[in-house]
């Protein structure tokens, strides 16, 4: 047992947050044996939806314009207005930076050129290995989707289970949100159901997610919701929760994930650029713990105005587990505030933060960013408790990372090690 004295504590601390290897519970990338959907290079970063709305703030044209650009157009235009034309200040342009920076490249000569003829010499399996060490990820769960055709095709082919470092989660949006569309591809997928909720149909859609739940080894299943998501409500939302997510669920032994507060196209000329945040009902939340005991829910809320109240509810059930800065709060400011009141709501039994990278690089931004907000807030905390005469020691310290940055959410899933 090392204890650490006062003056090595800090640095202790950000050395083994740090690193400490992650699991990423939540994230938009893909296995390389998944093709085009995984995305990676300069051209993708520099397009990433994040910077696509903060450029064009600064665009007089019309937005068609942007989009009548090809992609290598659209990164040379976002890396000019960003990045040469004001100062990449901002979370997400100061993170192409830190990617840059972590890559190896020299930031100082801004030849964006050059950089994209190294990243050229790699192959997409080189780059995965190499972004994956230097960020420290060892476990990547992505956002799976069977109504894609083109990921369907990978998982049928039996290719999507290869990479034992990827993980899937079965995403539910269209059966939760756009219940006639499910209703359409279901159908085409050879599932008898109808728009009219029925004993069929019920069979029928949780025949559907048990198969793919196998198929895909799926460690949860997901959904994003918008801020008026009401439950129990008399809807389609309660109806399909509680007679097909809820049983599958617990007939699979899998958490169900509720990703709540996105207002989708706000603005539609700006595509994925165009969501917004939007308030919610923590009680809708409280409402399923409540009824489901035994069920797990994986929550995270996308609006700052819900996080106090979410964190006390996740004192009151143990069945609630929340997870991550999303989107919008995942900004430095916002990160450090909400992993300080959890910490003080909730000691380390929560899972502070997931990427939400769509572009493979970005892992290094986002975990780095992360990793040292949530060394700073334990290091404050460790500090304290010294000034009492408790004494962390080294073991300590790494466990309570580990519980933070990768036990929580395995355990949680009855993964635990
Ligand atoms: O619903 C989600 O999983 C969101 O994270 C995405 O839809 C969103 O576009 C995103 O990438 C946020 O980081
Ligand atoms: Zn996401």
């Amino acid at each position: 047992q090392t204890n650490v004295s006062k003056a090595d504590l800090r640095q202790t601390v950000e050395h083994l947050a740090m690193s400490m290897p992650v699991t990423d519970m939540h994230t938009h990338l893909y296995a390389p044996e998944f093709g085009e959907l995984l995305l990676w290079g300069i051209d993708e970063l520099l397009t990433y939806h994040y910077l696509i709305s903060e450029s064009i703030r600064w665009s007089e044209e019309e937005y068609s314009h942007f989009w009548s650009m090809t992609k290598r157009e659209q990164a040379d235009w976002i890396w000019q207005t960003l990045f040469l034309d004001h100062s990449p200040v901002s979370e997400a342009t100061s993170g192409f930076i830190t990617i840059l920076t972590r890559l190896g490249f020299d930031v100082s000569s801004r030849n964006l050129d050059d950089y994209r003829q190294e990243l050229a010499k790699r192959s997409v399996n080189e780059q995965v290995d190499i972004v994956m060490q230097i960020a420290g990820i060892d476990k990547i769960v992505m956002t799976n989707d069977p109504f894609d055709s083109i990921e369907r095709s990978v998982w049928l082919s039996g290719n999507g289970k290869k990479d034992p470092r990827f993980y899937a989660a079965l995403r539910v949006d269209t059966l939760l949100n756009d219940w006639p569309l499910a209703v359409n591809e279901l159908q085409n997928l050879g599932y008898d159901v109808q728009m009219e909720w029925s004993k069929q149909t019920i069979e029928e859609t949780r025949r559907f997610l048990s198969e793919w739940i196998i198929r895909m080894d799926a460690l949860y299943l997901a959904v994003s919701m918008p801020g008026d998501f009401q439950y129990p409500a008399d809807d389609h939302r309660s109806k399909m929760i509680d007679e097909v997510m809820i049983p599958v669920c617990q007939g699979q032994n899998i958490p169900f994930a509720l990703m709540i507060g996105v207002r989708r196209k706000v603005n539609p000329l700006l595509g994925l650029a165009g969501d917004m945040s939007m308030r919610s009902d923590v009680s809708a939340v409280e409402a399923l713990c409540r009824r489901y005991p035994d069920q797990k829910f994986l929550i995270t809320m996308l609006a700052r105005e819900n996080q106090h109240e979410l964190t006390v509810l996740a004192r009151k059930f143990r069945n609630l587990m929340i997870f991550g800065c999303w989107w919008f709060l995942h900004i430095e400011s916002i990160v450090e505030e909400m992993t300080r009141f959890r910490v003080e709501l909730l000691g380390t039994s929560m899972i502070p933060q997931h990427s939400d990278c769509r572009v493979f690089e970005q892992l290094i931004y986002k975990w780095e960013h992360s990793r040292k907000i949530i060394a700073k807030v334990l290091a404050d905390k460790y500090e304290k408790l010294h000034y009492s005469g408790w004494n962390v020691t080294e073991e300590e310290i790494k466990r309570d990372l580990d519980d933070m940055l990768n036990q929580n959410f395995w355990r949680f899933l009855g993964k635990g090690q």
